[in-house]
C-alpha cells in the first residue's frame, strides 16, 4: 500500500511538457513535492539519474521508496495512490475516452506540436535559433491530423471525458498551451470549433497558470 505520508520527489526539466502534466495533476490533487532540476537535452545525464530512468527522459517521480517513470502512469498513479479530486471517470466508457486521448496527445501529438512547431518557433527563437520552416510546416500538417481526431472527440463539452476535469484534459491542456504559443498553432486550432471551445476554458485552469514556465533566456 502507498503511504501517502511519504515525500515525493519530482525530477524533471523545467520547461518539459511532460513534467508539467505532472506538477498539474499533483497541483489538481494537492500534494506538495520537491522538486530536483534533470535537463534531459544536457550533453551528460547524471548515471544517477539514469539509475532511476534508463531512458533519460523526464519526469520521474519517486514517492518514498517507489520510483516510477511514464508521465501517464505517473498521473494515474498520483490520482489513484491519494486523497483529493478523482481526476479519472468511474465509467468504462469515459474512462476509456480520457486513456485514448492520452495515448492520441502522446503517440500523435507531442512530437508535432510540441518538438516540430513548439520548439522551433518559441523556444529555439527565444534562444536565437533561427527556425528551420520545413520542419514548422510538417509539424502544422501532421498536427491538423491529431486535431481533426480530437475535434471528433470534443463534442462540445468543456471536457474531453465526461463531466468533470480528468487527466486528458491536464494531459493535453499542456501540449496545447505549447502548441498555442505558437501563432501558426493558434491559427492551426482555430480551424476546429470544438476543440477551441474545449481550449477557451482549459486555457484558464489555475494548475496550468501556475505551471507556466516562462520563456527560456
Ligand atoms: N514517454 C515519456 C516521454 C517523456 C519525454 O519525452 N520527455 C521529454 C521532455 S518533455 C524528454 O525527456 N526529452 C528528452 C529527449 O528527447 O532526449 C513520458 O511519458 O514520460
Amino acid at each position: 500500500m502507498p503511504d501517502p505520508t511519504a515525500q515525493i520527489v519530482l525530477y524533471g526539466y523545467r520547461y518539459s511538457v511532460y513534467l508539467r502534466i505532472v506538477r498539474m495533476t499533483l497541483l489538481e490533487k494537492g500534494i506538495g513535492w520537491t522538486h530536483v532540476e534533470i535537463d534531459p537535452f544536457a550533453k551528460i545525464i547524471p548515471s544517477d539519474y539514469l539509475a532511476l530512468h534508463p531512458f533519460g527522459r523526464v519526469p520521474t517521480l519517486k514517492h518514498g521508496d517507489f520510483v516510477l517513470y511514464e508521465t501517464a502512469a505517473i498521473t494515474r498513479y498520483v490520482d489513484e495512490a491519494f486523497a483529493g479530486p478523482h481526476l479519472q471517470p468511474s465509467g468504462p466508457q469515459e474512462r476509456a475516452r480520457m486513456n485514448q486521448v492520452i495515448a492520441i496527445a502522446d503517440s500523435y501529438g507531442y512530437w508535432p506540436m510540441v518538438r516540430q512547431v513548439f520548439s522551433p518557433r518559441v523556444f529555439n527563437a527565444a534562444l536565437g535559433t533561427v527556425p528551420d520552416e520545413s520542419v514548422i510546416a510538417e509539424g502544422i500538417a501532421r498536427s491538423h491530423t491529431v486535431l481533426g481526431a480530437l475535434e471528433k472527440l470534443a463534442s462540445g463539452s468543456p471536457f474531453l471525458a465526461g463531466d468533470a476535469l480528468t487527466l486528458a484534459d491536464i494531459h493535453l491542456a499542456a501540449m496545447m498551451a505549447y502548441f498555442t504559443a505558437a501563432e501558426d498553432g493558434r491559427t492551426a486550432l482555430s480551424a476546429y470549433p470544438g476543440l477551441s471551445a474545449w481550449w477557451a476554458g482549459m486555457s484558464g485552469l489555475q494548475s496550468l497558470m501556475e505551471t507556466d514556465p516562462g520563456q527560456p533566456s
